[in-house]
């Protein structure tokens, strides 16, 4: 592997020419890396384990996500995961937010009910946080669960199953709260909901009325806004919802709209071929803000490792030429349960960081004046010739500067992790 790593040497003469090359484009390559710098990505805490979280009684994931492979070493318990995640982000130039679920509530062996969750529930991944610098956002797990099994949940037409549902709403956005308040660092509450129907139904207006109602009632206690933002995140279709998923896209930026609240955009929850670049701009100007969960579906929503893609490309762009850095939060969304899972995560946030680098070297102003001066052909080839710029010295050269590992150094690391720590795991 460490074939492939630059001498400290070539690291530094790399990037002196990679710096000059970028500079007569107009582009500060220091002040893209320290931009960069200041980007945290939400990092999901559920590739570690698969989706499966703590609870005791573990129930079918169902919702229509899927897990596949069974490679070893998954973690089985909290402090399991937190030792993966700090293997993962001392691999991850930066410092780098967590995305909790639910389900990763630590009730010391105690059955709570969802609905009766707690910030206590939350304390020790709170204290974890405060220590090592992570924010953390957080997510409603409606899923996974008996009274999940129906395949709906906000907007069920039982209201025993509904009710419970807003309650477990209602307690994670205290929870939030608890954690924005503990870290100091807003967390982002996003609510998710598999419902919806495998074939064609009659009626498509009475579960989004059914999930409207649910979500004001849910919504309808006011959190300082510096502790806790909601987030609403829509899909088009599940393993078992083909035909109608309740919380659409259109539903939710209708709704966010209405509730200025932050719209979700999954890069998985399109059509195939439909991408969330374009989305940014659009939906910015109507919404304060958006999270994004980055993903990666092959030829459906399947939630593979994020990788260096022209789309991640294209997000990280659309970010940059908006200048919405500060507007549109970085999560990953992903789980593959077939290569090393602290792996996963390198890659994926390793990948989703060199495509913002990438965005951030852009010389902006010059493609600006070729555009507005009309010269699309100029345009055209510029970006074209921009692809090949010598963009990975600088990106070596931040991995050195953050302290992490330069090229697949970071791959023998995770090895001998998986020597010590992961293959125990049985
Ligand atoms: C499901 C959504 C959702 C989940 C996580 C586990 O399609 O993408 O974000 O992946 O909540
Ligand atoms: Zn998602």
């Amino acid at each position: 592997m460490s074939i492939l790593n630059p001498t400290d040497k070539q690291l530094y003469d790399a990037y002196t020419l990679a710096q000059e090359r970028y500079a007569a484009l107009g582009v500060d390559t220091d002040q893209a890396l320290r931009t960069l710098a200041g980007v945290s990505l939400s990092l999901h805490c559920w590739q570690g384990d698969d989706v499966r979280g703590f609870e005791a009684a573990e129930a079918e994931l169902g919702g229509g996500l899927a897990v596949t492979g069974h490679y070893p070493g998954r973690a089985r318990n909290a402090d399991e995961l937190r030792r993966d995640l700090d293997e993962a982000y001392s691999l991850i130039p930066g410092v780098h937010r967590l995305n909790l679920h639910a389900i990763y509530a630590e009730t010391g062996g105690r059955k709570v009910e969802r609905n009766e969750l707690l910030p206590e529930h939350f304390a020790a991944w709170a204290e974890w946080a405060r220590e090592k610098g992570h924010g953390i956002d957080f997510n409603p797990t409606c899923f996974a669960h008996p009274l999940a099994a129906g395949g709906f949940t906000l907007a069920s037409r039982d209201e025993g199953i509904r009710n419970f549902w807003i309650e477990h709403c209602i307690a994670c956005r205290r929870i939030g709260a608890y954690f924005g308040r503990t870290l100091g660092t807003p967390c982002i509450t996003n609510i998710w909901i598999p419902d919806g129907f495998k074939d064609t139904p009659v009626d498509r207006k009475g579960p989004r009325m059914l999930l409207k109602d649910s979500l004001d009632r849910i919504l309808a206690e006011p959190l300082p806004p510096q502790y806790n933002r909601d987030a609403v995140e829509g899909k088009l279709f599940g393993i078992g919802s083909e035909s109608y998923v309740v919380g659409s896209h259109e539903f939710y930026l209708g709704y966010a709209v209405s509730k200025r609240i932050m719209l979700c955009l999954d890069s998985g929850h399109f059509h195939p071929t439909e991408t969330i670049s374009d989305k940014l701009s659009a939906v910015l100007a109507f919404v304060d803000g958006v999270l994004l969960h980055v993903s990666r579906g092959v030829r459906w929503d399947s939630d593979h490792v994020v990788t260096l893609s022209d789309e991640l490309v294209a997000v990280m762009q659309e970010i940059v030429r908006g200048d919405f850095l500060h507007r549109v939060h970085i999560g990953l969304d992903f789980f593959d349960a077939s290569i090393n899972r602290v792996a996963a995560w390198v890659i994926g946030a390793r990948s989703a960081l060199r495509a913002l680098l990438m965005a951030l070297l852009e010389p902006l102003p010059l493609l600006q004046r070729l555009e507005l001066e009309g010269d699309y052909t100029g345009r055209l080839a510029m970006f074209e010739e921009l692809k090949s710029l010598p963009f990975g010295a600088v990106w070596d050269y931040y991995c050195a500067q953050q302290g992490v590992p330069v090229g697949l150094q970071w791959m023998d690391r995770v090895r001998d992790y998986e020597k010590r720590e992961l293959a125990r795991r049985t």
